[in-house]
């Protein structure tokens, strides 16, 4: 089949990293797609290589559709609008040939109950351009019932042949071995936490070395020192914290830091995915909206996932919702009651994290994966 993807790049790099994905796996099974998008920049570093099966478009105002052939499949990511000139186009070629119509509203990620309710539900479109079409909508999802998670058929082969040592060198990255260093990646938004975090790594017995992520998380970084350093210049005097900052990583790169990484950072939908793949501890920081739903979001989250008391705390933390304080400074004493901070051991405590994710991550391998999802629900589709 022939794919159409629609993308209208909002902010940050989760459409374009989630719709690049989706394409790629489409295009991994044999199909072939072409990416619409409005702002296509990202994909300079995300996949500079591009993909053979997916062709780039750009997805201009109006879109030209003199002689363009509709594909089979149209996929609108995120409810971004397809452009109505695109919708005109595909409802007349449909029609005139009587074939059938495959319009999918792919939606964000999410843990709530609604999405296994809401998955596959029809629409009808009963205005405009498409009136008469049907819309489907689409929602990945963690557990039975939903459109499960973005997972490419080699995964687990690649993971197991990566070596963490050589990949590291490549990047310019020395770990101090007989130090103990541990290796934490930061991808985040601007937590209020970070500056407590970057405290209890500077105070912690094992020393850290700190891979922050391009962007956001280095403005944030950067911004904190600072101010820090020269507020409280004696605040990492033992140099238990060490921080290098990444460039721009490929997308595939970008997955084999959360491999290489002992702990990891991660924010908004794409990363999340790919941290639960890479079976490491992580720690989420979701994408804040302003009416607040994202602390049920974050809380469905942590519920299945299972995630163990301390990660629980940690993360809620981290997302600064309220009733919580900010991760460390440490209190090595006290036992944890609710609004003390939180014990060293407690609020990093690896070992229980990392078995919580490996068996998250066991039982989402279970499911069928997105791409292969979709294609059978497409293939199933009967509606003319
Ligand atoms: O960038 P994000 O915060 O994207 C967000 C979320 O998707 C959010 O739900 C959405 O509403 C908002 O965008 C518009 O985080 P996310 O989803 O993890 O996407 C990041 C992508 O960038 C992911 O595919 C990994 C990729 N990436 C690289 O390829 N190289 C890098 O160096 C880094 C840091 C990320």
């Amino acid at each position: 089949m022939l794919w159409d993807i629609f993308c209208k790049v909002i902010d940050n790099y989760g459409d374009m990293g989630v719709c690049w994905r989706l394409c790629t796996g489409l295009a991994t099974r044999g199909e072939r797609v072409r990416l619409w998008v409005d702002d296509a920049s990202a994909l300079a570093w995300m996949a500079p290589q591009g993909r053979d099966g997916v062709e780039v478009r750009a997805w201009t105002q109006p879109l030209a559709t003199d002689g363009l052939v509709p594909g089979d499949v149209l996929v609108e990511a995120f409810g971004c609008d397809i452009a109505p000139e695109y919708i005109a186009a595909y409802a007349k070629w449909t029609r005139a040939r009587g074939i059938k119509h495959l319009w999918i509203n792919l939606e964000y990620l999410s843990a709530e109950a609604f999405v296994a309710r809401s998955h596959g539900l029809r629409s009808p479109v009963m205005s405009g351009p498409g009136a008469g079409l049907v819309k489907h909508f689409f929602y990945p999802g963690f557990t039975p019932g939903t459109g499960g998670l973005l997972r490419e058929p080699d995964l687990l082969q690649r993971q197991a042949r990566f070596e963490r040592d050589p990949w590291l060198k490549h990047l310019g990255i020395t770990v101090n071995k007989p130090r103990g260093e541990r290796l934490v990646s930061l991808f985040c938004y601007e937590p209020a936490a970070l500056d407590a975090l970057l405290l209890q790594f500077a105070n912690d017995a094992t020393p850290t070395r700190l891979l922050v992520t391009a962007g956001r998380a280095a403005q944030a970084v950067l911004t904190l020192l600072e101010s820090k350093n020269r507020l409280k210049p004696l605040w990492n005097m033992h140099s238990q914290l060490l921080i290098s900052y990444l460039p721009m990583l490929e997308q595939k790169q970008y997955d084999e830091l959360l491999w290489a990484c002992d702990l990891n950072f991660v924010r908004g939908e794409d990363s999340l995915v790919r941290a639960i793949w890479a079976g490491k501890p992580f720690v989420w920081q979701i994408y804040p909206q302003h009416d607040h739903a994202h602390h049920a979001k974050l809380n469905a989250f942590l519920d299945v996932s299972a995630a163990p008391a301390s990660l629980r705390r940690f993360s809620l933390n981290w997302n600064s919702v309220p009733g919580n304080v900010p991760v460390g400074p440490i209190d090595r004493t006290g036992p944890l009651g609710p609004g003390s901070p939180p014990t060293p051991g407690e609020s990093l405590d690896l070992p229980a994290w990392g078995a919580s994710v490996r068996e998250f991550r066991a039982r989402l391998l279970t499911q069928t994966d997105l791409t292969r999802q979709l294609i059978h629900f497409c293939n199933n589709q009967t509606s003319v």
